[in-house]
């Protein structure tokens, strides 16, 4: 059984936590969190295997652990650029459409911002949050005719620096 809150506090401590010292590439050593955070081998390698959406990975010598998105910090999780398909969506919340509209999709606290490849997904992503949420379509395909870069990671998130308001449609269903 996994531990929702065990869960998010991993999430924090490899996406956000800037008193580590991160490798590049993202990895926080197994041994840190087990001597630090109160993790033990057996707990950590059950979220990792059981993360509904499969969150972290281990290294190959199982000595490292990383989130696979998701990050406020500066890393490379060699996310795979890719061609991205005609439309990925967003999910958010009513309150910040007006402000979305204007400036486009930022990547607020993250790297990222962080597109759905169907719309049940973002509808979750959406509702996470207080207040109506809302599903934004973007013309993903367009963007990258355009020249904008898109990525996905090994959990299948796409990823992308900004979304101008051009390329957004407010999905009202
Ligand atoms: C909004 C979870 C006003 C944006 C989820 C979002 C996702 C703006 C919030 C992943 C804006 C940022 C990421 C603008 C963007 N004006 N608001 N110009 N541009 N926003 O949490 O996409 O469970 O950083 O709409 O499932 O909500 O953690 O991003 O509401 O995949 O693995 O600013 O986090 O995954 O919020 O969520 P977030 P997000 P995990």
């Amino acid at each position: 059984m996994c531990n929702i809150n065990r869960e998010q506090k991993l999430a924090y401590l490899l996406r956000h936590d800037k008193q580590y010292n991160f490798d590049i590439h993202g990895w926080r050593e197994v041994h840190d969190l087990v001597e630090n955070h109160g993790y033990t081998q057996e707990e950590l390698a059950s979220i990792v295997k059981n993360s509904n959406k499969q969150r972290f990975e281990f290294s190959d010598d199982g000595l490292l652990i990383r989130a696979r998105q998701g990050h406020s910090i500066q890393v490379d999780v060699a996310l795979t650029e890719a061609t991205p398909p005609e439309y990925l969506y967003h999910g958010t919340v009513v309150s910040n459409v007006a402000s979305i509209m204007e400036k486009g999709l930022l990547p607020m606290n993250r790297l990222y911002v962080h597109l759905s490849v169907d719309e049940s997904t973002a509808l979750k992503v959406g509702s996470r949050r207080k207040g109506g949420a809302v599903v934004l379509k973007v013309a993903a395909r367009r963007m990258w005719e355009a020249g904008h870069r898109f990525w996905f990671s090994r959990n299948g998130v796409w990823l992308t620096k900004t979304v101008p308001a051009d390329y957004l449609i407010i999905d009202d269903k």
